[in-house]
């Protein structure tokens, strides 16, 4: 193997060792009972996330809120872009509620930018309280470039030997 060619393929192994790496997204959108009193007569709750750069692995949502949602006719109707997530149904006026995302699914969502998850509230949420709001947390591995210290740091002490071994090879048919 040439001196090129070796620095080639460790130059190589450095980009696909950071290519496999990823960066975790972990982002959370809220509406307070201040913004948007979490009642139904102010439906539709929508919590946006944009910009976000493509998934490497499936993902979760996890919807969280606070308010008046502890009796059986009250419910929230969630959805995602276009797609029904179903009907929440919290016995507690705190609840959270976690969905899986598969990693094709959540690149179809955020393909246009953002994904933008709604809810409903169904008639009987009509208590507000100051404490109460909606939130979702939106969590995956992008398909960003990480850099890796520890494994750079241990080719380019190998490109470092070879430039040396290089040298050495030049000097000595010089003389
Ligand atoms: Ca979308
Ligand atoms: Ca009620």
């Amino acid at each position: 193997m040439t001196l090129h060619r070796a620095a080639t393929a460790i130059a190589m192994t450095i980009l696909c060792a950071g290519a496999a790496d990823a960066a975790t997204v972990q982002q959370t959108q809220t509406i307070l009972n201040s913004q948007q009193a979490i009642r139904a007569s102010n439906n539709p709750f929508v919590l946006t996330f944009s910009g976000l750069a493509p998934a490497a692995s499936s993902g979760t949502l996890t919807i969280f809120g606070r308010g008046d949602l502890n009796a059986d006719a009250e419910y929230i109707n969630a959805s995602v872009d276009a797609t029904s997530f179903g009907r929440i149904r919290p016995t507690t006026s705190e609840f959270s509620v976690t969905y899986t995302i598969t990693q094709s699914d959540l690149n179809g969502f955020l393909a246009d930018g953002s994904l933008i998850v709604t809810l409903n509230l169904s008639p009987g949420v009509d208590l507000v309280s100051s404490t109460n709001r909606l939130s979702a947390t939106l969590d995956y591995e992008d398909t960003s470039v990480v850099p890796l210290p520890a494994s750079a740091a241990f080719a380019l002490t190998g490109l470092a030997g070879l430039g040396l071994a290089g040298r050495r090879r030049r000097k000595r048919a010089a003389l």
